[in-house]
């Protein structure tokens, strides 16, 4: 805790309906009560209508004064927050009487550090509050929001614990266990690590750079020649892919920019799925699939003749039936969008439901991200600590326990970095720095 007391306006400077005061800290009941000129312990979380004193004891507003009790505000310390009319001489006033009482002004971000200090929340969740107000799209905001909520930092702790796991047990055959290790242990052992690899990996796959991250990738996919670079070229509307009469035209993946009415999307044409003995092409579908894997919608287009599609769990699906003019969709395929991509038919329906489907997309993401360089940086040198054992960890043995557990610990202490467990003072100022003074 700290032993003196902060105040800063909470909300932008200048003109405006309302601003906010905040003062944290030890003082803050006292100064409440010398700017509602009131004796009496505020009664908390209960925002009440007093009116405000200035350091001459005139009477200069009428404001809505909240008081948080310790622990239970954002700081974690006694908070009085004031909501006074919108007038910079107003919010001076009441800065000064409470400066003049005992507060300070505060650094930017003390505020918030203070929260993390108090054991509010984690580094990770601090950094969530200066990402949340700097976002600038409202998916922007969600992740930063989720993370703010501990959705990160509950990855972290999970892999932290399976670390712990892993750790005790080895030095535990280490120091106590003249037996080695059997292989049940070694076994799950084993999967842990693999586990705890796989999880940071995600994770850094998942770094949320900037909006480019969050663009989705539409995917368009299904056997060769039924017409998949062509409908990526009706609805682009220019001829980016090339189209062929041969099959296995397509080789490569190629990526194009869409714009679906004010939704941005990555387009992606890839090779017609069937097994070659081509090198080049089994390349291609190799490549394919990848592409498959990481989208988040997929095209799946057939034709007379195709199979009937697998669709695979956990992505948005479009089926498509292609080349209705020459072919009438067959009632197994009752289910597929029919259209004629030579002769642009039924292309707006297919855009139609594309727009519906990245609609329903928008404002919300399904995958545990990062958020900022800081966090990446942990999570790598976490992994390569990690990495660095892995021809030690085999499914039924583990070679030289000391120093896998060596750098276990050391993969560790990069997660007690990112979490804020164990810090120093030029991280916090270098987190802190960029937050505003009231935040
Ligand atoms: N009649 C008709 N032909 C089409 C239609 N769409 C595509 N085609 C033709 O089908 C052939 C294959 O088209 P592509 O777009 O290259 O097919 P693809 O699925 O990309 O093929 P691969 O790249 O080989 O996997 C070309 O000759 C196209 O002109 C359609 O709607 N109607
Ligand atoms: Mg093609």
């Amino acid at each position: 805790m700290f032993n003196d007391t902060i105040v800063a306006q909470a909300t932008p400077q200048g003109l405006g309906g309302v601003s906010i005061v905040r003062v944290s800290g030890p003082k803050a009941i006292d100064i409440g009560k010398r700017l509602t000129r009131k004796s009496r312990t505020p009664k908390a979380k209960t925002p009440t209508l007093h009116s405000i004193y200035s350091r001459q004891n005139i009477k200069i507003d009428q404001a809505l004064v909240t008081y948080f009790n310790a622990p239970h505000s954002y700081t974690g310390e006694d908070i009085i927050e004031v909501a006074c009319h919108g007038n910079p001489l107003i919010v001076q006033e009441i800065i000064k009487t409470a400066c003049k009482n005992g507060a300070r002004s505060p650094n930017p971000g003390e505020f918030t550090m203070r929260s993390f200090i108090n054991g509010k929340m984690d580094l990770i969740q601090a950094e969530a509050v200066a990402s949340l107000i700097e976002s600038k799209s409202l998916t922007a905001a969600n992740i930063s929001n989720e993370v703010l909520s501990g959705s990160l930092s509950r990855a972290i702790k999970n892999i932290k614990k399976n670390l712990i796991f892993l750790v005790s047990t080895i030095e535990y055959e280490i120091d106590i266990s003249e037996e080695s290790t059997t292989k049940k242990t070694t076994g799950t052992m084993y999967k842990t690590y693999k586990n705890s690899c796989l999880h940071c990996e995600k994770l850094l796959e998942n770094y949320y750079g900037d909006d480019m991250f969050l663009i989705p990738r539409i995917v368009i996919t299904g056997e060769p020649n039924v017409g998949k670079s062509t409908i990526l070229n009706r609805l682009v509307g220019e001829d980016r892919a090339i189209v062929n009469s041969k099959k296995g035209t397509t080789r490569d993946s190629i990526d194009v920019h869409l714009s679906i009415g004010k939704t941005q999307a990555i387009l992606v044409d890839t090779a017609g799925i069937r097994s070659s003995k081509d090198e080049i092409e089994i390349e291609g579908i190799k490549r394919a699939k990848g592409a498959v894997d990481k989208a988040d919608i997929v095209i799946y287009v057939v034709t007379k003749d195709s199979n009937h599609p697998h669709f695979k769990d956990g992505k948005d699906h479009l089926f498509v039936f292609n080349k209705t003019d020459l072919y009438e969709k067959p009632k197994r395929f009752d289910k597929a969008i029919g259209v004629s991509a030579t002769k642009n038919k039924n292309i707006h329906k297919l855009k139609r439901a594309l727009s519906t489907l990245l609609k329903s997309r928008e404002g919300s993401h399904r995958d545990v991200l990062i958020t900022t360089q800081r966090q990446f940086d942990c999570i790598q040198r976490c992994l390569n600590f990690l990495k660095g054992i892995e021809t030690f960890i085999l499914k039924d043995h583990i070679y030289e326990p000391e120093i896998v557990s060596l750098d276990i610990r050391e993969g560790i202490k990069e997660l007690d970095v990112l979490l804020g467990k164990t810090t120093t003072d030029d991280i916090l100022r270098n987190i802190f720095s960029n937050f505003c003074v009231g935040k």
